[in-house]
């Protein structure tokens, strides 16, 4: 069932999408950035927010929120992560992306897809289609692009993200959500969470997280979690996870990747995805004044996406989309609590 809510005062194009399923979750989605506010699972000790947002517009664009902007549960695009020096050679030429994060390129510029006003459209009982079309030129990436992100919310208890889009010039491309969860509700941060994820190897990364084209086996280091492991177990070999994983995708529509699980709760969530890469941030750097729940540590981000910098990186695929292509990706979070 999905229901409609202002979340503007301002603005009534903006809206709250309110979607719950047969069991009891509920998911609301705002079409401002296409994010994902909220997401509650009906616990015995009560309704359990897992996701950090807040649940009016004005939060998301309050300044201090901006300062040291998370991207709180937003499409990410149109390239999400990292491109170094925000340079791409596309048909001999180089493109100039803004460099909005120090010397490089971060997830769509100034004005990314997390900052525009999408169109929405309940597309069935349970499916909300978010659509938006970045023209020629939109933070000087090339091409007219239209995508459709489309959320579902199934009584299996799954929470799926649709991600399609078409471009009639070729230009780099990269969606993500950037939804952090942490199963305490903010009583603890994430760094007693459990988390498994199915990978052999990280993409290695110079200083400035520009991946160095080489892939590093996680054996024998603090990236891994083949095996289920706290979180805090190895976090001080690294400070921080911002890394990204190699999955083992490669020609499957759909692969469990992931499973996070929390004691205390009892809740675990399972994430699937046809992606080739999932950047773990561990979400050092949230630090939201105002909100103490807000702070170091506070959401763990399981960014499914392409590689970063893949446009510059001869030995990584998915970074362009051409025109006559679909990019198509999914993403499934099946929860059990
Ligand atoms: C930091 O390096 C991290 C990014 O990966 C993350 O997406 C951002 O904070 C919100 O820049």
């Amino acid at each position: 069932m999905i229901q409609i809510q202002a979340f503007a005062h301002k603005d009534n194009h903006i809206k709250h999408f309110v979607l719950t399923n047969n069991n009891g979750i509920c998911a609301k989605i705002t079409n401002y950035g296409a994010i994902l506010t909220s997401l509650t699972l009906p616990l015995e000790s009560g309704e359990r927010e897992i996701v950090l947002g807040f649940d009016s517009l004005k939060d998301y664009k309050n300044k201090s929120y901006l300062k040291d902007y998370p991207y709180f549960g937003a499409i990410i695009g149109r390239y999400a992560n990292r491109i170094n020096q925000g340079k791409v050679r596309i048909d001999g030429k180089t493109i100039q992306l803004p460099t909005n994060h120090g010397k490089h390129h971060l997830h769509g510029g100034y004005s990314g897809f997390d900052k525009r006003t999408w169109d929405a459209e309940i597309v069935g009982k349970s499916r909300l289609q978010l659509s938006l079309l970045s023209m020629d030129g939109d933070e000087d990436f090339p091409g007219n692009m239209k995508l459709t992100v489309i959320y579902e919310l199934n009584d299996e208890n799954e929470l799926a993200i649709y991600y399609s889009a078409t471009c009639d010039k070729t230009s780099p491309i990269n969606l993500t959500s950037h939804t952090y969860f942490n199963f305490t509700g903010g009583e603890e941060n994430i760094l007693n969470h459990e988390l498994q994820i199915d990978s052999d190897q990280i993409l290695e990364n110079n200083t400035e997280l520009i991946p160095t084209g080489k892939y590093l086996d996680v054996k024998h280091t603090a990236f891994d979690f083949r095996a289920q492991k706290k979180i805090n177990q190895d976090i001080k070999a690294v400070e921080n996870y911002d890394n990204c994983f190699v999955l083992k995708t490669e020609g499957k529509t759909l692969k469990k990747v992931a499973e996070v699980y929390e004691e205390k709760s009892n809740i675990s969530m399972e994430v699937s995805t046809d992606f080739p890469g999932l950047q773990l941030y561990t979400g050092m750097f949230i630090n939201i004044e105002g909100h103490k729940k807000f702070g170091p540590f506070s959401g763990l981000a399981l960014e499914t996406q392409g590689y970063p910098d893949a446009p510059n990186q001869e030995n990584f695929s998915h970074g362009f989309i051409h025109p006559g292509e679909v990019y198509q990706h999914q993403t499934r979070y099946k929860f059990h609590f």
